[in-house]
């Protein structure tokens, strides 16, 4: 077995969970990255902000050319860590820091469960690259996105967070070492506070949260009940000047944590 890579991203996590500090991922769909001069001219700037992670990942990608977006990505990323946030077990790529390991527990899918992981390990232990073992949920007001289509699994209402809850715990006592719940791309109703609290007052490990965040409202909620880390895509996409605001936001958040 290659020796992982060191634990760069799993510390980050560990960090704002234990110091309750909050972070940022901006994620890369590698379908809309245009690898253009002009996406690399707009996010220069990137490399050198308070950012935390860049997921790259997506649910309807296909194409063999992965490497090639993870490459492309690193020129504004700099320093700052990329995680793969794999749709599929063809999503995986050397110029990565690290994956996230999911597993989709709120469906019952096998292939998303076990199938497509199966696929992915012996790539990924060839690669040796970090590996976050995470529990995957989807929880919105039961809209239906891409990834419930592509993963055909229902998503878990925001209604029953009793369930979300009981879900993650299973997951944490599987050995999960990160809770990621996600609303889907794009999705008009956010995971609600109720579930986000019943999580964080219930399974100490580091939680992340996205789908749907648009408004620094939003993020604020999503801070406020209890995320670590949240993740921003669509909001990025259709206004690049979102990502500074958001930023701005999260350095003043945590400033007034040191405060109080
Ligand atoms: C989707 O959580 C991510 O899997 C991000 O969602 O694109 O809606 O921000 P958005």
């Amino acid at each position: 077995m290659q020796n992982q890579k060191a634990g760069r991203v799993s510390k980050i996590l560990k960090d704002l969970h234990q110091s309750k500090k909050k972070g940022v991922a901006w994620l890369i769909d590698p379908d809309k990255c245009p690898m253009k001069d002009s996406f690399i001219t707009k996010y220069d700037w990137v490399k050198n902000s308070e950012l935390n992670l860049i997921f790259i990942g997506g649910s309807q990608f296909n194409n063999n050319n992965f490497h090639d977006v993870v490459d492309f990505v690193r020129q504004i990323a700099g320093q700052i860590p990329i995680v793969i946030f794999p749709g599929s077990h063809i999503q995986l790529a050397e110029g990565a820091d690290s994956i996230l390991f999911l597993s989709l527990i709120s469906g019952r899918n096998p292939e998303y469960l076990i199938g497509q992981q199966v696929a992915a390990a012996p790539k990924i232990e060839s690669m040796g690259m970090e590996v976050l073992p995470t529990a995957y949920l989807l929880v919105n007001d039961g809209e239906i996105t891409s990834v419930n289509t592509i993963s055909q699994t229902m998503p878990i209402p925001n209604t029953n967070a009793g369930l979300v809850r009981d879900t993650a715990l299973a997951g944490y006592y599987l050995g999960m070492k990160y809770i990621f719940m996600d609303a889907g791309s794009g999705s008009k109703s956010p995971v609600s506070h109720e579930v986000i609290e019943a999580v964080k007052n219930n399974i100490p490990i580091p939680l992340i949260i996205g789908g749907g965040i648009d408004s620094i409202e939003k993020l604020k909620g999503a801070y406020e009940a209890g995320a670590d880390l949240v993740v921003l895509g669509n909001s990025i996409e259709k206004d690049p000047g979102f990502l500074a605001e958001v930023l701005d936001y999260k350095a003043y958040y945590n400033l007034c944590l040191n405060v109080n």
